[in-house]
């Protein structure tokens, strides 16, 4: 079996989220799963950033209300590592729908619409590498030994 590959991905509490005092719950779920914590910050984006971020999307008509959405609060950017991270982040969040979100993912348990669905999450690894450098500079993404990484994956999986 792969031992899988170590990965960071780039998560966006959204303002609906901050608004609603979930960043702690949100949070958690990515912490009791396991992951690793490397890079934390809250942010206003601007404009700029939101075309990059969302250029797939930028022709929708439903983009000028993404984006003021997205500017409505600061956001919390977070940068989480772990073993194949990107694939396992984007099942923890859900589908984009959050009323149809299974049960369960963070988008299932928090949410109820398509725009206001608690949080971004890279969706491959090429945009999760792409996304935390749009985020983060390098000074502001962190190493270090994660004492219950003994716990939490088998030590041939922690050294492959
Ligand atoms: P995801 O966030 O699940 O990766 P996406 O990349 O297709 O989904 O879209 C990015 C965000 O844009 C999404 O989280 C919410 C918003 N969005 C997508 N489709 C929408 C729609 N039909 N109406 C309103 N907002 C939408
Ligand atoms: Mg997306």
């Amino acid at each position: 079996m792969p031992k899988g590959v170590l990965e960071q991905t780039l998560v966006l509490v959204k303002p609906d989220a901050i608004q609603r005092g979930l960043f702690g719950a949100i949070t958690s779920r990515f912490e009791q799963k396991g992951l690793k914590l490397v890079g934390v910050k809250m942010m206003a984006l601007d404009e700029a950033v939101l075309r990059e971020h969302y250029a797939h999307l930028a022709d929708k008509p439903f983009f000028p209300g993404l984006a003021k959405f997205m500017q409505s609060t600061p956001v919390i950017a977070m940068c989480w590592e772990g073993l194949d991270v990107v694939n396992t982040v984007r099942k923890i969040t859900g589908i984009t729908k959050g009323r149809e979100a299974e049960a369960g993912s963070i988008r299932g348990d928090f949410s109820m619409s398509v725009s206001c669905n608690v949080i971004h999450a890279s969706d491959s690894v090429a945009n999760a590498a792409a996304e935390v450098k749009r985020f983060f500079k390098g000074g502001e993404i962190h190493g270090y030994d994660k004492s219950e990484y003994v716990n939490v994956y088998a030590e041939d999986e922690l050294n492959a």
